[in-house]
Parts: structure tokens; C-alpha cells; sequence
């Protein structure tokens, strides 16, 4: 089925598969498997053509062995773990994202941990600075380098991103470009927040949709809400960065960090329908799929089949034929 689905922002309808096989934001192995699983087990290459679009693959970490490279007892900075890794391949990743979108492909990386998002956020916003992000996640990732208790990068990239405690960000991330406001970012489905984390949300004004706020409202308000506060104008382009531990572990068992009381399946697959009918998404990320994790192998391949289903329902897949004109968001 071919989708009549309008993409403002790549009208020929061309994406970029971003691979992201990189796992040194955090401790655990396995999560650089998963764009290999995504690709491979999940199809998802022929699931996006078969929407009509004309997919490229990209691979900007190829040969860079950072598995192996991993346990340097030397790449640390006071208590933030791997930050010249971490900041290698996310510069990586920054080039792939920008170079897709200035090219008119939209960029959709694939994880990995949620550290690859310093790359693939300022990329996509040296393309498109006015983009509203959404940030859907069990966790806010908004840890500065004081704050961070673990020192794993991937509950950082946002602060990164915006430069918070500039001074002490390690000089490693000084090519980053801090494009990222507070009132340009909202995030949907938290439900495990630090308490550093929860004071930075308050003093910056972040709209933050825990899954209170879900069960308050109802997922298709909150993602208006979400939208309506970081594209006021109301046709500012939007990028989503899903980690997929946003939604309820018991269809995404295999994930670094699950937290219960997640998203259920249809309203993970809601957002990505109701961002993808408003036309106006230009770029996507689908992080942290474990496929080493999981208690059973039947786990695994939900937690693969649900990531590909987002990242579809985000390039136009829908349960019935598609509205021809974009809806207003
Ligand atoms: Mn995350």
C-alpha cells in the first residue's frame, strides 16, 4: 500500500537510514546490535519502501571498532564515563544527519544508546534551527556533568545539546552546536526522573508529559499540548527522538533501562501517526533496542517489531487509508 501521506519537508519522499551501532553511552553490551536487528530481522529498509519511499543507508561509525575500544580506562572526565567515544561518533553521526537533511533525505537513525542524539539533534537542526523536538522517553536524559550520578552519556545528550554548565562539558563536545533551546523541546512519557533532573525542568520551563499526564489526558491531547508549546506558530517543523523505553516493557523487554508503566503499544504507535499526519516531521531517531536483553527470545523479536512499527508509523504506515491533506497539529 502506498500512502498518500504529504511530507512537507521531503515532498519526494527520500530517507536516510542513519546507523547507529554505538553502545559507549552506557555499560551494557548489545545495544549496538540493534540496527542490525532493526535492518535485518525487522526488514525495516523494505517496510519504508513499501510506504514509497526511496531509501539510502549511511553508516558513518563503519570500521571504527568503538566495541573494542570500549573499556579505555583513560576516557574519562571526573565522573562522566567514555566522553572522547561518545563524542567521536556522535560528531559522526552529526555529519550523516545534517549532510541527509540538506540533501532532502529525512534522517532517521537508528540506535544504539541515546547518546547518538547530540548528533542527530544538532544535525537536524543545522538544517531546520526552527524545529520543535519531541523527546519521547521514560527518562529526560537532561543530566549535566555534575548532576549525572552514573556518568553514562546517553542520560545526557539534552543537556549537551543546550549547553548547560557549559564550563563543564568536556572540551571533547566543543564542536557541538548549542542550537537546542528550552522552550523548543517537550517530552512525552517520562516516569523515572532524577531529582537534579526534575529541579532543571521546573527552572527551564520544559514542557514535560510524564505518564500521569497520559493517563490525565489521553495520549492524542498530550501530544498536542506537547506540539502546540514548542511550534506555537503552528507549522514549525517537528524531530522526534524516541527511545524506545518510553513504552511499557512488556512489549519492549529487550531495552537497557526499562522502567514499567509505560506507553501501551497503540499509544507508542499513536504519536508516531499523529506526528507523521501533520506533515511536518523532519527527522526521527529510534534508540536503544537491546537485542541482547530480553528474557526470551520472543522478547526480543517484539521489542524489534514494535521499533519498526514506529519508525513506520512515522513515514506514513496507518491502519486504514491515510487523509490526504496534512491535519493541523
Ligand atoms: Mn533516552
Amino acid at each position: 500500500m502506498t500512502t498518500k501521506l504529504f511530507y512537507q519537508y521531503y515532498p519526494d519522499k527520500r530517507v536516510e537510514i542513519v546507523l547507529a551501532p554505538f553502545s559507549c553511552g552506557q555499560p551494557k553490551s548489545g545495544v549496538e546490535l540493534g540496527p542490525q536487528a532493526l535492518m535485518e530481522e525487522g526488514h525495516l529498509k523494505e517496510g519504508l519502501e513499501k510506504l514509497g519511499w526511496t531509501v539510502t543507508v549511511a553508516d558513518p561509525l563503519a570500521g571504527r571498532d568503538y566495541e573494542s575500544r570500549k573499556h579505555d580506562p583513560k576516557d574519562v572526565c571526573g565522573r562522566i564515563k567514555r566522553p572522547r567515544l561518545v563524542s567521536e561518533a556522535c560528531h559522526l553521526i552529526y555529519k550523516a544527519t545534517s549532510t541527509a537533511a540538506r540533501e532532502g533525505k529525512m534522517p532517521l537513525t537508528i540506535g544504539g544508546d541515546h547518546s547518538v542524539a547530540i548528533g542527530t539533534v544538532a544535525g537536524t537542526l543545522s538544517q531546520h534551527p526552527d524545529a520543535g523536538v519531541l523527546w519521547i522517553d521514560a527518562h529526560a536524559d537532561i543530566n549535566t556533568m555534575t548532576g549525572s550520578i552514573s556518568g553514562n552519556l546517553h542520560g545526557c545528550p539534552v543537556s549537551i545539546l543546550m549547553g548547560l554548565e557549559k564550563e563543564k562539558i568536556p572540551p571533547v563536545f566543543d564542536w557541538v552546536p548549542h542550537l537546542l533551546k528550552p522552550h523548543k523541546i517537550a517530552y512525552i512519557a517520562l516516569r523515572e526522573v532524577d531529582e537534579d533532573e526534575k529541579r532543571i525542568l521546573a527552572e527551564l520551563n520544559i514542557p514535560a508529559f510524564s505518564m500521569y499526564h497520559v493517563d490525565r489526558y489521553g495520549i492524542n491531547r498530550v501530544i498536542e499540548m506537547a506540539v502546540n508549546a514548542i511550534c506555537p506558530v503552528g507549522t514549525e517543523p517537528i524531530m522526534m527522538s524516541y527511545d524506545i523505553d518510553a513504552i511499557d516493557p512488556l512489549y519492549v523487554p529487550a531495552t537497557g533501562t526499562p522502567v514499567r508503566g509505560g506507553l501501551s503499544f497503540r499509544e507508542a504507535l499513536f504519536i508516531a501517526e499523529r506526528v507523521a499526519e501533520s506533515g511536518r516531521l523532519v527527522g526521527l531517531d529510534v534508540v536503544e533496542c537491546n537485542p541482547e536483553l530480553g528474557t526470551c527470545r520472543i522478547g526480543v523479536t517484539s521489542t524489534v517489531s514494535v521499533s519498526c512499527s514506529v519508525a513506520r508509523c512515522c513515514l506514513g504506515e496507518t491502519l486504514l487509508a491515510p487523509h490526504k491533506l496534512p491535519s493541523h497539529l
